[in-house]
């Protein structure tokens, strides 16, 4: 039986110039990838969270009327589209990492959804 040594003198030269792939220096955010994993608290008061796994938190929130109601949106897309009825406020366009504020200054039931997102929906119902 012959053993034959077979040596690799490979010298693998380094570049050690650039450095490759200097380490990034991520903002402390980081909050990407869309694992699902990112915790979102409770909605302060009179704030409708738009969540990233497609529901609105609360899904009926109960304020006075003219109240200014701020739903909040994350780091996925929705928008606030309400049902037409008489009184309702401006829609919300599609947003994300954003806060956008509207006022309820008509009693009554108002009911949205996301348009973007089949089935995800809530209600702001106005109350004296
Ligand atoms: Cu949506």
């Amino acid at each position: 039986m012959r053993i034959r040594s077979f040596v690799l003198g490979v010298v693998v030269v380094a570049l050690g110039g650039c450095g490759g792939g200097s380490s990034a220096t991520s903002p402390g955010g980081g909050s990407g990838g869309g694992g699902g994993g990112t915790t979102i608290g409770t909605p302060p008061a009179n704030t409708v969270f738009a969540l990233p796994g497609s529901q609105f938190n609360p899904p009926t929130l109960n304020v006075t009327v003219n109240t200014s109601v701020t739903f909040t949106f994350f780091t996925t897309t929705h928008n606030v589209t309400f049902d037409v009825v008489t009184g309702r406020p401006a829609d919300i366009p599609n947003s994300n990492g954003t806060s956008v504020s509207r006022t309820f200054a008509t009693q009554g039931t108002f009911t949205y959804s996301c348009t973007l997102h089949p089935g995800m929906s809530g209600s702001v119902v106005v109350g004296p």
